[in-house]
Formats: structure tokens, sequence, C-alpha cells
């Protein structure tokens, strides 16, 4: 029989859990935070988590003015219009207010008040370095990887001037405008030195893109490759997309030993007058996973899925494929209604060879939410499993508990990409 939610809690099994849950440090595999050596970048404080696109797309559930309007506005108004019509006119209770809330509740600010002049004045009076190792204290992150552009104009030039990597921060290799606008890179890579030539691409274009990544592992020292694909993606297919996966990407991945990380599902621009708000989604073809897995077993594919339609498929490609590492909860799936029930699904189904969560925090702060928020899911579906263990006569000790989370935050993930 199964233990209520109130006996679960009680339990000393359920305390133990939820302490190593709760305490055991994450690797954070997918982020949109940069290294400080970025500066303005890496955002942080109060109106960069107000004006969050998860929050701006709420926001205008309830604002009447027209996209235009609000955009040509300064981020601290913008930021004000938030907390207007989500904090103040309506409770908070979304995920993406809620993580507000619990983000400066742990950082100590009394949120009861209300008063967001004062929360700004405390965030202008902090160190950013400080700040830093503040939040990752507070979510228990040891590591956090970057998503890194060359195509990105603002981070390419400090990449290209070197500077000295704060160990916190690691970085990952992103390529979209490589794989889904060719017509577009192909003459910025030419730019860059690279003998490409537009169009449909040659054995000596396939070569320099190549080379274009090889150059570009190396200087960001990257942990794995990764691009963002539409749900309408097929693969294979005769288009520019999968030739430069099949004769670019993944031999680069094979040759360096690099994992290809995959997120499968979104509809950019459904709404373009959002900007960044307005990516929707769609249930993606995973017969796109099974033939790369199984036609290049050499190579390693890391995957998110942003439809809660593809997330028992994902599982079960993932039992048939060990080059295949499920993660996360990704964008619109990070609810706690949704990792509770892909939590629940992918340890049944797989064990504890995924990695359950990323935080995909774009401003810093974001972290202590995501992963206080998750950790708390966490714990209550592993609690679930072990009490199931235990009723068959199967008690874990407190140091299997250990490596079984440790392996769940980042410790699957790291063998995963090191094999
Ligand atoms: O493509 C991605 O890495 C997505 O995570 C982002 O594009 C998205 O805007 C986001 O922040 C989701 O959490
Ligand atoms: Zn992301």
């Amino acid at each position: 029989m199964k233990a209520t939610l109130a006996d679960v809690s009680r339990s000393p099994l359920a305390e133990q859990v939820e302490s190593i849950v709760m305490s055991t440090p994450v690797t954070d595999m997918h982020t949109h935070l940069y290294d400080p050596a970025f500066k303005e970048l890496l955002l942080w404080g109060i109106d960069d988590l107000l004006v969050y696109h998860y929050l701006v797309s709420e926001a205008f559930r309830y604002l009447d003015l027209p996209y235009d309007k609000f955009w040509s506005l300064s981020k601290t108004r913008q930021a004000d219009l938030v907390w207007e019509a989500l904090f103040l006119q309506h409770s908070p209770v979304s995920e993406a207010c809620r993580g507000v809330l619990t983000t400066l509740h742990s950082l100590g600010l009394d949120v009861k008040r209300r008063d967001l002049p004062a929360v700004r004045q405390w965030f202008a009076s902090q160190d950013v370095d400080a700040h830093i190792t503040r939040s990752m204290e507070l979510a228990g992150v040891r590591k956090m990887i970057m998503t890194n552009s060359p195509f990105d104009d603002l981070e390419r030039p400090v990449w290209e001037r070197g500077f000295r990597r704060d160990d916190r921060f690691a970085a990952a290799l992103r390529i979209d405008p490589l794989l889904l606008t060719w017509p577009e890179a192909a003459p910025q890579l030419a730019r860059w030195g690279y003998r490409v030539a537009a169009g449909v691409p040659s054995r000596k274009t396939f070569d320099e893109v190549r080379r274009f990544l090889a150059d570009w592992s190396q200087r960001l020292d990257a942990r794995y490759v990764m691009v963002s694909l539409p749900a309408d993606f097929a693969f294979p297919a005769r288009t520019i997309t999968t030739q430069l996966i099949e004769q670019a990407v993944l031999p680069h991945c094979r040759e360096h030993g690099m994992p290809f990380a995959l997120m499968l599902g979104v509809k950019r621009a459904a709404n373009p007058q959002l900007r960044l708000a307005g990516d929707g989604v769609g249930a993606s073809n995973l017969a796109v996973l099974q033939n790369l897995c199984a036609g290049y077993p050499e190579n390693k594919f890391l995957a998110t899925v942003l439809a809660r339609e593809n997330q028992h498929e994902l599982c079960v490609l993932a039992r048939k494929f060990r080059n295949l590492h499920p993660f996360g909860c990704w964008w619109f799936t990070n609810v706690p209604h949704l990792i509770d029930e892909i939590t629940r699904l992918r340890l049944e189904l797989l064990g504890l060879s995924f990695t359950p969560q990323h935080s995909d925090a774009r401003v810093l702060d974001q972290i202590i939410y995501k992963w206080q928020h998750s950790r708390r899911i966490i714990a209550r579906a592993l609690v679930d499993q072990y009490l199931a263990l235990a009723q068959t006569g199967w008690p874990v000790s407190r140091t299997e508990i250990e490596r079984d989370v440790s392996d769940l935050f980042g410790g699957a993930f790291e063998r995963f990409c090191q094999n």
C-alpha cells in the first residue's frame, strides 16, 4: 500500500532522503548564465528577475498596452508593470511568480511587505561576485554550464580576446544559427576565415565547418555541442540542416568524444510580438532520436523534449539506446505538476540513469528557486521508490541513497560525457 504524503514526510526514511536531496551539490548542466568576465551579460537582481520572459508572457495576459509600447520602456518600468500585474493586482500563484518570491525569501528579504523599491535598494548594494557565491550556496549548485554561441555578437569578442576562466562556470557550444539558418551563417563563417560556400554544402565546406567547430570547442573548452530544434524537425531528410549534422557535427563530436545535446519541440516565434517570450511548443516526431541513436552508435546524445506528449517515448528510447541520456524538465515542463510526473516516469522506466533537472536560468538568482523547488519534488518521488523497495524487503542504506542522489545531480551526466 502506498503511504500518503503526510505519512511519508513523517517517516525517518523520508527525512533522510529529503535531507540528502536538499544538500547534495548539483551540476547545473544547462543555463543561460555567464562567467562574470562577460560583465553585463550575466543577469542578476530584481529587475532582471521580473522581466524574465516567463513572467512577461504571463503579464501580457493582464496588460492591455500595445506590445511595442512595453518594449519601448526601460527595464525598470517594464519590471514595475510586471510587478503590478502579477504580484499586486493578482496573487502570484504561477510557478514563475512563486519562483521570484522563493528567491527573495531565501536571500533574506521580507516579501510580505510587497515593497519593490526596498528590494531594488537591497540588490543595488550587493557585490556581484559575492552574490554568485551566495546564490550557488542557496541553490546547492557546484557548477553551472553556460550556453555559448560564437554567433552572438556580444559574447564572441570576449572569447576572442580571452579571459581568466571562473571555475564555477563551464561552457557548452551552442550552434542553432549554424544548423537552422545556414544561408546567413555561411557568409559569417567565411568572414571569420573558414572557406565555406553558401548554397548546398560541398565536402570542402563540411570540412571547414568541422574546423570551425573544433576551433570553438577548444576555445570554450566546451562540454558538449547543443542545438534546439523545431517540433517539425525530421531526420533523416534531404535538408541542409541534416547534412550539416551528418557531415560535420556528428563527426566532430565523435572525434572529440563530445555529446551532441538536442532540445526538441520548440516553435520559435509563435507570437513574434512577445519577442523572447513568444516561443511555443509542439509535439516532435521522436523517430528523429531513434534514427540518430541507431544510425550513429559511436555518438552520444543528450536529449530533452518540450512537449509533455513526448516524455514517455523519450524514456522508452533511452531504454533502447545507451548512447541517449535524457535530461531536465525544459521550460514549459518546468512546473511542479509536470516535474513530478516526468521524474516519476523516468525513475520507473530508467532507474537512475538520467539527469532529472537543469535550471535553464537566465538570471543568476533563479538558480535558487529552480533548484529548491525541483529538489523537493525529486525527493518525494525518490522517497516513494525507496519505500516501495523497503516493502519488498530491500531497505536502502544512507550510503546507497547518497550514491543515487549524486548520480542524479551530475554523476550520471559526467559519466555519460566521459565514456
Ligand atoms: O533554447 C533554449 O535553450 C531555451 O531554453 C531558451 O531558448 C528559452 O528561451 C528558455 O529560456 C527556456 O527556459
Ligand atoms: Zn535553454
